[in-house]
């Protein structure tokens, strides 16, 4: 499987990334206790290189025992930088963890109590600080705790502005210091909180507006998050691509109306999957290559020992390689090019963009209605191609 011959062999070159919380998650769940050991973050480096990953990201306690001393601190750290280092491997993305401590029971920058909020600012700089250190250029935002059960305890109108606060804030911070920090939101419908606030990334592209330095603030789009708010994914990518608001991404997969699985990039919805490479990809040679990190969030099941969790990493990004072979393959297909190329009217386009003489072109244009209605798409042609070469069986 991972011999150097193998074409879908990942390397740095694909820029992928994990979470030190996803191949270091030990399966505990609601249900039950964890069933793997804790791997070493060192250790996780190290695997994470040999598979051929670009990098690894972190919230502060995946790295730094809440409530470390500043000696313990810099002991990990000068260790955690070592291994990078001897390893080639990168921190692309930083995080906070805002939701672990009972602190956050009901929250962190939009906790009623306003001690509450200053512990998390607290802390989100601390872990700003960590993150420049290590190089990380984007800073994760996912609001677990922002959120609520009882919705009459918190007027949206309250918690928004605190939000706002805190992020402008933030962004105040990272400049003083002279950090480049980019930040990228990261919603989700609910849990751990009934409700969690800004359900989706289309919230958060039009909170990102109301930002005092909204040209530093992105999205981390996860696809196990909008397939929770049934949305589809790979149009609330393109509105982020299309925005210039891809900041960062959270690869996985999710079966449609559970609790969040974070499974494996691929398992589930592989049509999907297909889709969101092409996107990212830019197969269909109409949009660029989108440059960011390909980062997975997501975690073995809970089923898995040690070599499971590696069978794990491996399988996100050779199923991402396969992916993007099978996208390039399906564009490159003079069949799908046909269908289209004859999609696009490039004569009547340019009078749909306004000027008067173009209003009274539009209002002199001949157009058949009953004739335009009846000409067919040729989707279900279409459709079926991406899928035989899904199958394997075209390209
Ligand atoms: C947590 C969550 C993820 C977020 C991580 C960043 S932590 O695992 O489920 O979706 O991306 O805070
Ligand atoms: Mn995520
Ligand atoms: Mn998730």
């Amino acid at each position: 499987m991972h011999s150097p011959s193998d074409s879908y062999a990942p390397t740095p070159g694909d820029q992928f990334t994990f979470g030190l919380w996803t191949v270091g998650n030990p399966g505990r769940d609601p249900f039950g206790e964890p069933v793997r050991e804790r791997i070493p973050p060192t250790r996780i480096v190290a695997e994470l290189a040999r598979l051929g990953a670009y990098g690894v990201n972190l919230h502060d306690n995946d790295l730094i025992p809440f409530g470390a001393t500043a000696v313990e601190r810099d002991r990990i750290v000068t260790e955690f930088r070592k291994a990078l280092d001897d390893h080639g491997m990168k921190v692309p993305m930083c995080t906070t963890n805002l939701f672990t401590h009972p602190i956050f029971k009901d929250g962190a920058l939009t906790a009623d109590d306003p001690k509450v909020r200053a512990f998390a600012l607290r802390k989100v700089m601390a872990s700003m600080d960590l993150g420049a250190e290590l190089g990380a250029g984007v800073y994760v935002f996912w609001g677990g705790r922002e959120g609520a059960e009882a919705d009459a305890a918190r007027d949206p109108r309250v918690w928004i502005p605190r939000y706002r606060e805190s992020l402008d804030f933030l962004c105040e911070y990272s400049r003083d210091q002279g950090y480049l920090f980019r930040f990228a939101l990261e919603a989700k419908p609910n849990e751990p909180r009934g409700d969690i606030y800004f359900a989706t990334t289309g919230h958060m592209l039009h909170f990102i507006t109301t930002l005092t330095h909204e040209e530093m603030v992105g999205v981390n789009p996860e696809v196990a998050h909008e397939n929770l708010a049934g949305l589809n994914f790979v149009h609330n990518v393109g509105q982020a691509l299309e925005a210039e608001k891809l900041f960062h991404i959270d690869l996985n997969a999710q079966k449609i109306g559970r609790y969040d699985q974070d499974l494996r990039f691929g398992s589930e919805d592989l049509k999907g999957a297909f889709l969101l490479v092409r996107l990212l990809e830019g197969a269909s040679g109409q949009f660029p290559r989108w440059e960011g990190m390909r980062h997975f969030d997501a975690h073995a099941y809970r089923t898995e020992d040690e070599a499971g969790v590696w069978e794990f990493a491996a399988g996100c990004m050779r199923t991402y390689n396969i992916l993007r072979e099978k996208a390039r393959g399906f564009d490159a297909d003079p069949a799908v090019r046909e269908i289209l190329a004859e999609i696009v009217d490039a004569e009547v386009s340019p009078l749909l963009r306004y000027s008067k003489a173009n209003a009274e072109a539009l209002r002199a244009l001949e157009i058949d209605a009953d004739r335009l209605a009846q000409v067919g798409q040729q989707h279900e042609r279409l459709d079926q191609l991406l899928v035989e070469h899904l199958m394997g069986v075209r390209g």
